[in-house]
């Protein structure tokens, strides 16, 4: 293949979130090949997005463009205040196709189905030839979890779990048998935090957004949340990631298992990695945690169940989760198996409610782009799910907020295991509670202006009518679910008059959701 001055044969896609350097597209360089990285108004606008998560997608892809170039590879970027921009991905794509006079187009799959869809639809329209190829990045390709299940009712993560542990001979000892002697330590893990142990410091490097966010918001790109344009630090590139996994490995992991399910107000991170926006932008490969993580165990720098339980996250659910997505879409995103239509209260975008617990976690996620993993499931989709929120709208709400929402990971987890839309495709019982559980997991309830034990009256905490008042709506649907027997025996055992007042004053509680 010979170069033709300006001109090239082929033009290559990378999308925002593939900025994979280890991707075999990139192990050789070749002049007649040219890589095309566009920020466009389609991809900022199809939800309304996080300052921080604008920010870092462009600047990571910028970033990712300067390395290619610095390793010889030619590059066409297409920036956001362009003025030959499109800002369309398939428009940007037929014209840069024909500038360069180019008759072969490579893109590698996208993760998300209305991107797969687009450039589907616009390969069958075009003359010359469109290559799609792995994105290599996936432990699974996307039909696997489909496959493995078959036609079974129920896709349990842990069965899936156990078949990648033993096909990927991770945390397997010499008799195929899982080290330790059991597939899973969550019971040595799930802790409250008291305070102690310290938490480890945070030294990503600090970056300088201004002039970025600048031209961003001069584009006319509308966002949500704290740009920290001054003082951003998440990772963006892959030096940056791999120095944070490290640092993650040698300082955080050890502690990882027993604070995973810990809370605690002003303590965004507690000891999670923060490695989901480099491993969704394909910085890091899943396979470098798991074998870091292992390695950890084995010359006895973490113990089993906190490296168990993190690996359990990337080898099992990121991967599980994917497979639902793909298994699924489109149609996913509009399940709604409960029926539920309450449109958000506006402290969604505030974080300006009395509930300690909400206003913390949501705080944080307009602060920082970021909750970890509890605050998302037992806060903040407890509550959405107990009061009934439109989950098109909550999922609609935590794809703009995170850093890390993309949306084959992002909706599953919320359409799925967090809002029980999908009817318990994903998990087994809805993820609900009253009080006690964040009592238990936090430090939010001793200083809250809702009283976690009064279940009536003006100082109640709004979780425990709404917990009974969830049940008792959808008993119709629920109660011949076996994990929830217990729930109903108590519902059941309760007075008619205890049943009638909790009712009324969840009934109460809706009314005033806007006020809490
Ligand atoms: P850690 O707690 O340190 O975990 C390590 C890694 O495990 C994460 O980086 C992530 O890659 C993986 N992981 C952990 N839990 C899950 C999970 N349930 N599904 C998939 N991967 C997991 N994760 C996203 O990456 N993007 C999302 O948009 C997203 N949306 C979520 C929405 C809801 C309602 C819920 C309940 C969870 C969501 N998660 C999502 C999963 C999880 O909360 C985040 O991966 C995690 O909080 C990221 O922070 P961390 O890197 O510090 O994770
Ligand atoms: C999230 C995002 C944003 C905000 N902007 C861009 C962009 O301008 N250009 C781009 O290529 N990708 C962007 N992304 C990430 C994409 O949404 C992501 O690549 C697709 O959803 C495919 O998963
Ligand atoms: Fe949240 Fe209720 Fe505890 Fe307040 S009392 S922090 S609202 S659980």
């Amino acid at each position: 293949m010979t170069s033709k001055g300006a001109g090239a044969h082929t033009l290559r896609l990378i999308l925002g979130d593939q900025l994979n350097a280890l991707h075999s597209w990139f192990a050789r360089t070749d002049p007649d090949v040219v890589y095309v990285l566009m920020e466009v108004r389609q991809e900022t606008d199809y939800v309304l997005h996080h300052a921080q998560k604008i920010l870092a997608i462009f600047a990571a892809m910028r970033d990712f463009a300067r390395h290619l170039r610095q390793a010889g590879h030619r590059v066409r970027y297409v920036a956001i205040d362009n003025p030959s921009n499109r800002q369309d991905i398939t428009q940007n794509l037929t014209a840069l196709m024909a500038h360069y006079g180019a008759r072969e187009l490579g893109y590698q799959q996208p993760d998300e189905w209305r991107v797969s869809q687009v450039l589907g639809a616009w390969r069958a329209t075009q003359a010359f030839s469109v290559q799609q190829t792995d994105s290599e990045h996936f432990h699974t390709t996307r039909d696997e979890v489909a496959t493995f299940f078959g036609p079974r009712k129920s896709w349990l993560m842990e069965t899936f779990y156990r078949h990648m542990r033993r096909r990927h001979g991770v945390l397997m000892d010499a008799s195929g048998e899982p080290m330790g002697g059991r597939w899973n330590f969550d019971h040595d893990n799930r802790k409250p935090w008291p305070g102690t142990p310290p938490l480890p410091p945070d030294v990503r490097p600090v970056h300088d957004h201004r002039a970025l966010w600048e031209t961003v918001q001069q584009a006319g790109v509308q966002s949500f949340g704290n740009p920290q344009a001054d003082q951003f630090r998440w990772p963006l590139n892959r030096a940056q990631a791999l120095a944070w996994l490290d640092h993650f490995i040698q300082h955080t992991l050890p502690n990882f298992g027993a604070y995973e399910d810990a809370m605690s107000a002003g303590n965004p991170r507690l000891f999670h990695s923060q490695l989901s926006f480099a491993l969704n932008t394909k910085m890091l490969h899943p396979g470098e945690l798991v074998r870091q993580a292992q390695a950890a165990y084995e010359t006895g720098h973490a113990p089993l169940a906190a490296v168990e339980g993190f690996i359990r996250q990337i080898l099992g659910w990121r991967e599980y989760v994917r497979g639902v997505y793909w298994a699924h879409m489109p149609g996913y995103e509009t399940r709604n198996a409960l029926g539920h239509s309450r449109p958000l209260p506006a402290w969604f975008w505030t974080g300006q409610t009395r509930m300690r617990c909400m206003s913390d976690a949501i705080g944080n996620s307009l602060e920082n782009a970021y909750a970890h993993h509890i605050q998302r499931l037992m806060v903040i989709g407890n509550f959405a799910l107990l009061a009934g929120l439109d989950p098109a709208e909550v999922h609609r709400w935590y794809l703009g907020v995170y850093i890390d929402a993309f949306e084959w990971v992002e909706l599953p987890n919320t359409v799925g295991m967090s809002q029980f839309a999908d009817g318990g495709l994903l998990g087994t019982k809805p993820y609900v509670s009253s009080a006690s559980y964040i009592d238990r997991m936090s430090d939010y309830c001793h200083a809250c202006p809702y009283d976690k034990k009064q279940k009536t009256g003006e100082r109640a905490c709004p979780f425990n009518a709404l917990y009974w008042d969830f049940f008792a709506r959808h008993q119709s649907q629920l109660e011949d679910n076996r994990r929830l027997a217990m729930v109903y025996r108590r519902w059941q055992d309760l007075p008619e008059e205890a049943q009638a007042a909790l009712r009324e004053q969840a009934a109460l509680t809706l009314t005033r959701l806007e006020g809490l």
